[in-house]
């Protein structure tokens, strides 16, 4: 056991980590301290620690589902990053991952820029022959390089197309000429943008349950408006409510979801709504599977 991380803090009703008896088939926590690629409102390298410290704000029982958070779940501390190498870290965020299923333990990260996703993806892929990515964002980042980097926050899901993965993008309302045209070109992107998530939340969970493969499930915190969510990297109005990440959460609930993450929570206020919801995604998808 060599899993590149250090313990700055776990997550609130996870279970110790004793590596003689992990229990198979659980999830795992890991933190991604990383934020070397921001282009707008830096500050999400301290996003696991807010989100862990806002973790201990919930009750065991969760009231909206009705369910308790019983399910065995471990928290294995942040990755090491490397500052200022984004490919190196999302190679040493991919060894990590590998470690972790080997172990037969499916992926939580936390982020973190959302280049955070690509190395945990990328060890996904490795494992399933087909992959979902349910993303949702603001954004598209599905350009090719951004300022010339191919390892960039606004390239992740572009590197996990690569890899071979379906796209289910939901919650969208900013994105360039060339991202819609790449979209346009490909048979294996499905989009929901956020007037179409706000009318029809229905049709939305429909989809996610006809999805047959396999699912990770990425969060860019800015999916939600910026009135919930305002501090990330790049804040854009029109947002999602609170209310309709649970709906994607419950429609998600009888899937076989093998990863998740939430990203991109640049604060470094104890208790902001940033972290606040993130940790609440994290619980809430933890009460449920
Ligand atoms: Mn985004």
């Amino acid at each position: 056991m060599l899993l590149n991380t250090y313990d700055p803090w776990k997550f609130a009703f996870s279970t110790e980590v004793d590596f003689e008896n992990l229990k198979k088939d659980s999830y795992g926590i890991i933190g991604v301290p990383f934020d070397s690629t921001t282009s707008y409102h830096s500050g999400s390298r301290l996003g696991p620690i807010v989100v862990r410290e806002a973790s201990y704000g919930f009750e065991k029982y969760n009231t909206n589902f009705k369910s308790d958070l019983d399910c065995t779940f471990y928290d294995f501390g942040d990755v090491n990053v490397i500052p200022g190498n984004c490919e190196a870290t999302c190679k040493i965020v991919e060894d990590t991952v590998n470690e972790l299923l080997d172990l037969n333990i499916k992926p939580i990260a936390i982020g973190g820029e959302h280049s955070a996703s690509i190395g945990v993806i990328k060890a996904l892929t490795d494992k399933y022959d087909k992959l979902t990515v349910v993303h949702l964002d603001a954004h598209r980042d599905l350009a090719f390089d951004f300022i010339g980097e191919k390892y960039s926050h606004a390239t992740v899901m572009r590197r996990a197309h690569e890899f071979g993965v379906d796209l289910v993008q939901i919650g969208v309302r900013s994105s360039s000429l060339e991202e819609e045209e790449f979209v346009e070109s490909t048979y294996n992107i499905r989009t929901f943008k956020n007037n179409e998530v706000h009318r029809h939340m229905d049709a939305v969970e429909y989809y996610l349950t006809t999805v047959e493969t396999p699912i990770y499930l990425s969060i860019d915190m800015d999916v939600l408006d910026p009135a919930i969510a305002p501090s990330v990297g790049n804040p854009t109005p029109g947002g999602l409510f609170t209310s309709e990440i649970e709906d994607v959460i419950k429609a998600l609930a009888f899937k076989e979801v093998v990863g998740m993450d939430v990203v991109e929570i640049a604060t470094d206020r104890l208790g902001e709504s940033t972290a606040v919801s993130a940790a609440k995604i994290v619980y809430d998808f933890l009460s449920l599977i």
